[in-house]
């Protein structure tokens, strides 16, 4: 990463923090309009401390970027300082148009790609605007956690809650963070927030008893495993690990005979790299004198996610701002969700036949067989499980209130190779008449209902290819 980009976002931080101090009295009445999702609670959470520090009253939505006529109807709520975080970027000149202007001043904090026009009323900071990438480098609590701990030094602490954006984003790879990132870890362990240890990644390693951690496990999904009490009960007594012990309290020895078992017990020609990574590397463990539970930052991560994912971002919001009752809450809709998800993991894995493959990419249409805010992230988890090969990106598609909702992933290596999902969606999805867009890796898009072969033809056309030879 060269470092000129990074500088040349921290200028613009600068910029950034001293137009919000700047523009906020006691007085202002702020909207805050942030994402459903880990990264968007984190960065509102980030922000919202800040304001409650200073005094200032402030409103928060969690809602997926605002359509069109989403944002008319925002324009005409009666507050003075509007703030966009986790989105905004792509919906810029709509905000130019309807809320701008007539002293209301906008704050953009977002780390989607889309365009960077200025105002004198408008602060904006997104990593895309410097060359940076907003897929790996930082994520949107990483952009607001940017402005706020130049406001005051005592806010540098809450660094940890940009790690939690960046693993609610996905922005870990298997060598580690990139880009800004990496140095918000370094600043987390720097500032003893957080120290860095390395064991299995399960979701409730320090909340729930093995056993269950076990039968509950979507990231990885493990065949025979996952959603199996008896095969989870049967597999921790041979290892001789008492059933309600915690994975957290195993031992090294014990947590690695674990992880060893697990692997011999997947199915090896499907083991990837990443499957290796995903069940077992670096934790983000936050130091006891933080009392934030999980301490776990994948954890942490994954219950707000599971929030989000449930239609309650608010619970998991109240949690991050130390509601100790909503942090139980928070915790129970993490347990939900995984159960949810090992439901639509199985589907998917009994149902491995119905994906079509093209040259360009792998298709599933689930119908109405699986909830559609559900599909992008069993792709993203089946295609790390290695229950759908990694060879090209993954497209499903499913049904939902008469139209198609379609939800794409790729790997880091199709981008490498030339595949822009965001862009490629955007471009088949307007082909047959809908709309798409997102990220280079993640994507989503919606059409009519009568259009799937002619958008998956466009979409062939539009994708290039990442496989050599025929299929
Ligand atoms: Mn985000």
């Amino acid at each position: 990463m060269p470092r000129v980009e990074i500088k040349e976002f921290q200028r613009r931080a600068d910029e950034v923090a001293s137009f919000l101090k700047s523009n906020l009295s006691p007085d202002t009445r702020v909207k805050i309009v942030t994402h459903t999702d880990a990264d968007g609670i984190s960065a509102a959470s980030i922000l919202a401390r800040y304001l409650h520090d200073r005094d200032v009253p402030f409103h928060v939505v969690f809602s997926r970027p605002l359509r069109h006529d989403e944002v008319v109807e925002l324009s005409k709520e009666d507050y003075d300082f509007f703030v966009f975080i986790d989105q905004g970027s792509a919906q810029v000149s709509e905000i130019h148009k309807h809320v701008l202007g007539e002293g209301r001043n906008v704050l953009i904090l977002d780390h989607h790609p889309g365009e960077f026009p200025e105002h004198s009323k408008l602060g904006h900071l997104n990593p895309h605007a410097c060359n940076l990438n907003g897929a790996s480098d930082i994520s949107a609590a990483g952009v607001v956690y940017s402005v706020v701990e130049r406001l005051d030094k005592k806010f540098r602490p809450m660094v940890w809650l940009a790690v939690v954006g960046a693993l609610g984003d996905r922005q870990e790879f298997s060598s580690g963070f990139v880009g800004i990132n990496e140095g918000f870890v370094k600043r987390a362990m720097d500032l003893n927030v957080l120290r860095v240890g390395k064991g299995l990644k399960l979701i409730g390693r320090t909340q729930s008893p093995v056993v269950e951690c076990l039968r509950l496990s979507i990231r990885p999904y493990l065949p025979g495993i996952t959603g199996n009490v008896e095969a989870c009960r049967e597999l921790v007594k041979s290892l001789g690990i008492p059933p309600e012990g915690k994975i957290a309290e195993l031992g090294v020895e014990r947590e690695a005979g674990l992880r060893d078992a697990l692997f011999a017990r997947s199915n090896a020609t499907l083991i990837s790299e990443e499957f290796r990574h995903i069940l077992w590397g670096p934790l983000y463990v936050l130091r006891e004198e933080i009392e934030v539970f999980p301490a776990e930052l994948h954890e942490y991560a994954a219950m707000l996610e599971a929030c989000g994912e449930l239609g309650s971002p608010n619970v998991g919001f109240a949690a991050t701002m130390g509601d100790e009752a909503s942090a139980t809450d928070a915790l129970a809709l993490l347990k939900r969700y995984q159960g949810r998800m090992v439901e639509v993991l199985k589907w998917l894995e009994g149902n491995l036949d119905a994906f079509e493959t093209t040259p360009k990419f792998r298709c599933i249409y689930v119908g109405r067989e699986i909830d559609p805010k559900m599909v992008g992230e069993a792709i993203s988890l089946a295609v790390e499980s290695g229950l759908v090969k990694a060879d090209r990106p993954v497209v499903g598609i499913a049904e939902s209130n008469g139209e198609l909702k379609v939800s794409a992933r790729a790997t880091r290596v199709h981008v490498a190779r030339g595949v822009n999902l965001g862009e490629s969606l955007r471009r088949a999805a307007a082909s047959v008449g809908g709309v798409g867009g997102g990220h280079d890796v993640a994507a989503a898009a919606r059409i009519p209902l009568t259009k799937r072969n002619e958008f998956i033809a466009a979409l062939d056309e539009t994708l290039p290819r990442v496989k050599e030879g025929r299929k």
